[in-house]
């Protein structure tokens, strides 16, 4: 089934000059890239962004990490894009991610992970409104 989804290339990311293999990697699997801007998250979309983990030890220094720099906003659509952008992003902690992920292959610590991504259909439609609005 078609899907949006929300991904974001994060701060240090930018900064390393990576936004061109990020984008490509998705572009390699014929995800379409629907919208796609540069800026810097405020703090008010970080929160809500990231409010399920709101109270969590390593909550306070993602909030601040997120806001740092400018990032790189897509909505990414296709097949299934939601789990299929998870795939090719890896798992949370780069350590553990498989190669051949884009955190496998770019990160090497936790809390600068490279990229985010939508965890669900429903997670990615709030997403999309938090950082493109309605
Ligand atoms: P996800 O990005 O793979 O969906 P989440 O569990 O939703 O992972 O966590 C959101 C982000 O918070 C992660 O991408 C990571 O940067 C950061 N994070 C998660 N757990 C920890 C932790 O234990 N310490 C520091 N940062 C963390
Ligand atoms: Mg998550």
């Amino acid at each position: 089934m078609d899907q949006k989804t929300y991904c974001m290339i994060k701060p240090d990311a930018v900064a390393r000059g990576l936004i061109g293999r990020i984008v490509g990697r998705f572009e390699d699997v014929g995800l379409i890239v629907e919208r796609m801007e540069l800026g810097v998250v405020t703090p008010e979309q970080a929160a809500a962004n990231y409010a399920e983990h709101e109270g969590k030890p390593f909550y306070n220094g993602l909030v601040e990490y997120i806001t740092s720099g400018p990032v790189v906003k897509m909505v990414l659509s296709g097949p299934d894009a939601v789990p299929v952008v998870r795939k090719l992003m890896g798992a949370t902690n780069p350590k553990e991610a498989a190669p051949g992920t884009i955190r496998g292959d770019y990160g090497l610590t936790l809390d600068a992970n490279i990229v985010h991504g939508s965890d669900s259909p429903e997670s990615a439609e709030r997403e999309i409104a938090i950082f493109f609005g309605q």
